[in-house]
């Protein structure tokens, strides 16, 4: 796949949402591929995007043995071949224009743009807590490794160079948090301290239809990702939550 932008799209059970995502970035970027990487949905979503015989967008189904939000996103990173990747759920949460500005903040020499939540607080309090607690702890603990920072390490959506962060991940894929909800934050994590960062704020939707994926296990492996402190962090967290570490 040369040249441009993939989008890549981690799925589980988005049936309802994944062919208006298909049809919606198809319409908006003509020339960007699409990657679906897909966690043994089984729910028909690979029957609705093969129909569509769009030689540009792509369904994986990915290896049951190796499931995971940011185990799918990594592999849609080092598979694309493009110039660029674009990381975004499949909801409708992350708004589909904003793809195009990280695209032009990506030819304009950024290395990573990250989509900042400007109104988090829609979310609910506790969820806004709770990310806004966790954006701290994890700048703090990447400021202290000497990484770098970003004002919303959280972010499900972001854009970069392949030449960059595909390479980063076949190097440190070992020691990311494949099982994890927070990809961005191993990026910033194992990538190269000299990028050119950028951010692109949005408002953060409802999600369009269908359920969410979020459980107690986020909370645990985000923990996990932060350090010794962290690693102690999500030891008390799963014992309280009566998590199992499978
Ligand atoms: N490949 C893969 N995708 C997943 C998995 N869990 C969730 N997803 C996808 O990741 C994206 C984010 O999941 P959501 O359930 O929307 O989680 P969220 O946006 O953090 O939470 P909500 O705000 O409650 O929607 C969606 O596109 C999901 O389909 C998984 O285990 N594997
Ligand atoms: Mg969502």
């Amino acid at each position: 796949m040369p040249g441009t932008m993939t989008v890549v799209i981690p799925t589980f059970k988005e049936r309802d949402n994944i062919a208006e995502m298909a049809a919606a970035l198809r319409s908006m970027y003509p020339d960007f591929y699409i990657v679906f990487m897909d966690d043994c949905s089984g729910d028909g979503s690979a029957e609705l995007i093969r129909g569509l015989g769009d030689p540009k967008t792509k369904f994986v189904e990915r290896d049951p043995d190796d499931r995971g939000l940011s185990a799918s996103i990594f592999q849609g990173i080092e598979e694309c071949g493009t110039d660029y990747f674009a990381v975004m759920d499949c909801d409708f949460q992350h708004p589909v224009e904003i793809i195009g500005r990280m695209y032009g903040q990506l030819e304009n020499g950024s290395d990573l743009c990250i989509g900042m939540r400007t109104d988090r607080f829609a979310l609910g309090f506790v969820r806004w807590a709770g990310s806004w607690a966790f954006s701290i702890f994890a700048n703090l603990y990447l400021f202290c490794k000497g990484r770098r920072t970003s004002r919303d390490p959280m972010s499900g959506l972001f854009a970069g160079k392949c030449s960059i962060y595909a390479p980063v991940i076949r190097e440190h894929s070992g020691s990311m948090e494949r099982r994890g909800w927070k990809a961005l934050l191993d990026l910033l994590k194992f990538g190269p301290r000299g990028v050119k960062i950028t951010h692109e704020g949005y408002k953060f939707q409802k999600r369009a239809r269908g359920e969410s994926h979020i459980s107690p296990r986020v909370v645990y492996y985000t923990f996990r990702q932060c350090g010794v402190l962290g690693r102690g962090f999500a030891r008390v967290y799963a014992f309280v939550k009566g998590i199992k570490d499978v």
